[in-house]
């Protein structure tokens, strides 16, 4: 480390320092909390120099900036993570250790900033972490959340919901930055007046209501590199004495109206995954930090440029799904009202500024906005939109002359409502999916007639995770261990992984390996135990789903199948059963009835399972409470199996399944997603994968045929499962899994039987399960699975993403900080 501050005793002094300012106590006194803030600030301080230093880069480099607005930041705890990028993680941990502190526990004295609900949040989190490390420079855009996604207690198997108060005792990585605030308008009306100086109309927007935006900085620190680029979170705040028109002044019941709608704004984050919430609030928030986002761009730009007609030469927005595609039409807005530029200047510039990523083709999450609430809300902004679709159509039927359908189906307003991904399309120089299979469909199904029309903009960027948090800092035990065989490369050059390839017959290494994984599984049992006072065997298989929890996902397969087996030794008590332990881990959306039921259906099962005593602990189920990315971190590297079982076509890309992959657990999948680039990686030889296929799904979708009840009939194993949903074999209540029972079959009350083929792929994955059982037992053939794993993992890092991205889509330039 060159900073100065990390001499072991300057740190040292540093941090006694800072206990004493920050609670006036001595360091013997404080609590671990309190340790852990003054530790944090003491970073801080390091980490400050470097972002000033970054600052003065960019300004002296100007490179070209990408602006990645997503709704969520997913990011995970920031000490650890923080201290492995600056390069002083062994160092801090030994100066700490000679004051008598553990860094271990003062990392576990920090909240989650959950400032996103799953996937698509912590993907977000990675792209920033390897654009520092790769020397971009770029901001990423979201809300500062004053609750984020709330903490998950389970009482009585049953999900219940927490405020997440993350911000009780102060974040100590962010900054305030007041002198950067902006002003987002709201509701009011469009005033046309005549200019004749330039005998144009002008549009003025009146009659709204202010927010101010206030922007919260947290640095985001490149790998050993000294850069330091800026997630800039917004903070909502009422207008006090700027921007209040003389008309307000003194206005009582405005002011308090206004300090409302800016604590709303902010206040929390919807918990839903891959569906769309459809409420106003939503809509504010969106627009909220679109607004203050882009009017910052703009800002910076300006300082430096004088051609808005250039900006495209210096900034790109990366639309992360649709959430903050209004982003097009306030650039718009933008460009014509506030810069003074025609529409065709205007839409020049913008279209070349956008481009958009899809994250899911599960239709209820497109977003789709009633145009009656979308123009009242955002007058001048539908304003904007509306033109563009008008001037879309014409293209359009330019392109199909007199095919009414196409317009139907692609137009951006219709049937009274908004479709922001028409309009993220329409706009946007790129759109892109998340996976190879993912991309494939939205170019033959979903958009299938955008793609036709257009196909220039569409290309493929596989998903990819930050190998310093899910390798380096989750599981040191590896990461030690791979840098002792093929060297530290792979820090930064994932593909350095498949040097460990030469391992995989080497019986002393596969016994290290494998060593190191029972290690982290002995650190998960103590958790668990910890955590939901259930023992767990270390040397039992540990068999993992941990993910949201969505139909689509079908964790319903999951304890399905368990359910099966534990039939299978109650009715074969002789039957030489390997020792498994399902571990389960899942929020689900707080309005998600069905989901919320597949967890009591989980928790009910492992009752009923756990205290058996008669199947000697050769099952054993566990659902561990609040899955969010500090305990994945150290799920991942005790995992066996990674269950990526989701529907074939549903699940994008998935990126949980790349995490297991590079902590050396085989995939038990289905050919969706990223499970289809993992096989490609690794061999099909090395994974476990079952299921029908997308385009079997699809067809069935589109031509029917499919029939659940064939199966109930005709398989009684497969039928007995399901009636012990009923019969009281899991609850006193027989009611209680009606609604699951019923979701499965033709019955009265289902629309769509089993619209996720758990039956169709039932056997399928219970073959696919044996073949793990039995390969498990084949001490040596596993080892070297598991290190195969670990050793093709290398095309799943986010910095390759990242890259593929600056080449194909953003073109930045890199930076340098010092010398480095
Ligand atoms: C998701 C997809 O469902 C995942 O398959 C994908 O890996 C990620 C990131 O691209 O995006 N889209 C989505 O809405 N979520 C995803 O995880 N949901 C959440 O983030 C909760």
């Amino acid at each position: 480390m060159i900073n100065k501050q990390f001499e072991k005793e300057a740190f040292k002094k540093s941090v006694r320092d800072n206990v004493k300012f920050l609670y006036r106590k001595r360091l013997e006194e404080a609590t671990q909390e309190q340790l852990f803030q003054a530790v944090c600030y003491t970073v801080k301080d390091v980490i400050i120099d470097n972002w000033l230093e970054s600052q003065n880069a960019f300004e002296e480099q100007d490179p070209k900036i990408v602006y990645y607005m997503s709704m969520e930041f997913l990011m995970g705890r920031a000490l650890g993570n923080n201290l492995i990028n600056l390069g002083a993680y062994g160092e801090v941990k030994e100066a700490l250790e000679e004051l008598g502190l553990d860094l271990n526990v003062l990392e576990d004295q920090e909240p989650d900033p959950a400032l996103g609900n799953g996937g698509l949040g912590r993907l977000a989190a990675c792209f920033l972490d390897s654009l520092a490390t790769l020397g971009y420079c770029a901001y990423g855009c979201g809300i500062r959340y004053r609750y984020g996604m709330f903490k998950q207690e389970i009482r009585d198997g049953y999900q219940v919901e927490v405020p997440d108060n993350w911000l009780v005792n102060g974040y100590p990585f962010e900054l305030r930055r007041p002198e950067y605030a902006k002003e987002v308008h709201f509701g009011g009306y469009v005033r046309v007046e005549y200019d004749p100086a330039t005998g144009q109309n002008k549009f003025i927007h009146e009659g709204y209501q202010a927010v101010k935006a206030i922007p919260y900085d947290m640095p985001i620190v490149g790998y050993k590199n000294d850069l330091v680029n800026t997630l800039r979170i917004w903070d909502a705040a009422a207008i006090e004495e700027f921007g209040f028109d003389s008309f307000d002044k003194g206005d009582y019941k405005k002011a308090v109206e206004q300090e409302n709608l800016a604590k709303d704004i902010v206040n929390v984050l919807y918990p839903n995954d891959n569906k769309m919430s459809g409420k106003e609030l939503r809509l504010k928030q969106q627009y909220f930090f679109v607004s203050a986002s882009i009017q910052e761009a703009i800002s910076k730009y300006k300082k430096k440029h004088n051609d808005i007609r250039k900006l495209h030469e210096k900034v790109v927005f990366q639309m992360n799904d649709t959430h903050p595609t209004m982003a097009v039409a306030e650039l718009m807005r933008i460009l014509i009202d506030q810069e003074g530029l025609g529409w065709d200047e205007a839409w020049a510039v913008t279209t070349k500024c956008v481009a958009y990523t899809n994250h899911t083709i599960m239709s209820e999450a497109l977003e789709k906005w009633p145009i009656e609430l979308f123009s009242r809300l955002l007058p001048r902004v539908y304003q904007m939109i509306e033109e563009i679709n008008r001037r879309f159509i014409i293209e359009i039927q330019n392109r199909y002359p007199g095919n009414y359908e196409k317009i139907k189906k692609m137009a951006i307003i219709y049937d009274g409502q908004v479709k922001m991904a028409h309009l993220a399309i329409a706009a946007g120089f790129s759109v892109n999916g998340v996976a190879k299979l993912h991309t494939e469909i939205l170019e033959k199904q979903e958009l299938r007639d955008f793609y036709e029309m257009m196909p220039e903009k569409f290309n493929n960027k596989t998903n990819g995770i930050t190998q310093r948090r899910f390798l380096f800092h989750g599981n040191q035990l590896l990461a030690n261990w791979v840098t002792d065989h093929i060297g530290p490369d792979w820090i930064t050059d994932l593909s350095q992984m498949k040097k460990l390839a030469v391992y995989a017959d080497d019986e002393k290494a596969l016994q290290e390996f494998m060593n190191i994984k029972f290690q982290n599984k002995q650190r998960l049992a103590k958790y668990i135990l910890e955590h939901n006072g259930i023992e767990v065997d270390p040397h039992s298989i540990f068999d993992v789903q941990v993910k949201r929890l969505h139909e689509y996902k079908r964790q319903l397969l999951n304890i399905l199948h368990v359910i099966y087996l534990y039939n299978q030794i109650k009715t074969h008590p002789e039957m030489d059963m390997y020792p498994r332990t399902f571990i389960f881990g899942a929020k689900a959306s707080a309005a998600y009835a069905r989901a919320k039921k597949i967890i009591k259906l989980i928790n009910s099962v492992a009752d009923v399972v756990n205290n058996d005593a008669s199947i000697n602990g050769k099952i054993k189920v566990v659902f561990i409470e609040n899955y969010r990315v500090s305990n994945a971190e150290m799920i991942f590297a005790a995992a066996d199996v990674s269950e990526q079982i989701s529907t074939a076509s549903k699940e994008a890309s998935g990126t949980g399944n790349m995490k297991f992959m590079l902590n050396g657990a085989p995939t038990l999948g289905t050919m969706d997603g990223a499970n289809v680039e993992i096989v490609a990686e690794v061999g099909a030889e090395n994974a476990f994968i079952f299921g029908m296929s997308s385009d079997q799904i699809i067809n069935y979708e589109n031509n029917g045929g499919y029939d659940p009840d064939m199966i109930y009939n005709t398989d009684p194993e497969i039928r007995q499962v399901l009636m012990q949903l009923i019969n009281g074999t899991f609850s006193s209540d027989t009611e209680l899994f009606r609604d699951i029972y019923d979701s499965l079959l033709n019955t009265k009350n289902s629309s769509r039987p089993d619209q996720y083929f758990i039956l169709g792929d039932f056997r399928s994955y219970a073959e696919a399960q044996k073949k793990v059982e039995a390969t498990y037992r084949d001490e040596k053939k596993w080892a070297k699975m598991a290190l195969l794993n670990t050793a093709h993992s290398g095309k799943f890092s986010s910095d390759r993403t990242i890259q593929e991205y600056v080449d194909d889509i953003w073109h930045l330039d890199k930076v340098t900080v010092g010398t480095k």
